[in-house]
């Protein structure tokens, strides 16, 4: 029987498959608007001149449990969106600072910032060449 004849009943069938569907959709989007939900968003400062030292915060805070991180070059501040059941603030802070970054509560790691390249060497003025 070809595909386009479709018989009333198959219809019917179609419609019963669709009220069936309906649920397991809801629970569906109900357990994606919890997953939403569980996403903490968090806004802190963070020391760097210059867009390779937004490459360098951003690619740091590049692990599991992070889902967006965006370092602003003009306001010099990190904003995370991250779940919280998987990574705290403070691991967040932990991980820029080992990158070369300083962050309140968490100093850079000093070899880290000594490897930047002189550019971005926030703490000392006037070397910033771009
Ligand atoms: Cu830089």
């Amino acid at each position: 029987m070809p595909k386009h004849k479709l018989k009333p009943q198959t219809y019917k069938s179609l419609l019963n498959m669709k009220k069936t569907l309906l649920l397991p959709l809801l629970l569906l989007i109900g357990f994606f608007t919890s997953a939403t939900a569980q996403t903490t968003e968090t806004t802190f400062p963070v020391s760097g001149n210059c867009s390779m030292c937004k490459k360098r915060i951003e690619t740091a805070l590049d692990v599991k449990g992070v889902q967006e991180a965006v370092w602003n070059v003009d306001t010099k501040k990190v904003t995370i969106k991250y779940k919280a059941s998987k990574i705290s603030e403070d691991e967040l802070k932990k991980l820029i600072a080992s990158a070369g970054y300083d962050t309140p509560g968490y100093t850079a790691d000093s070899a880290a910032y000594k490897k930047l390249p002189d550019c971005c060497q926030y703490r000392t003025p006037g070397k910033h060449s771009h």
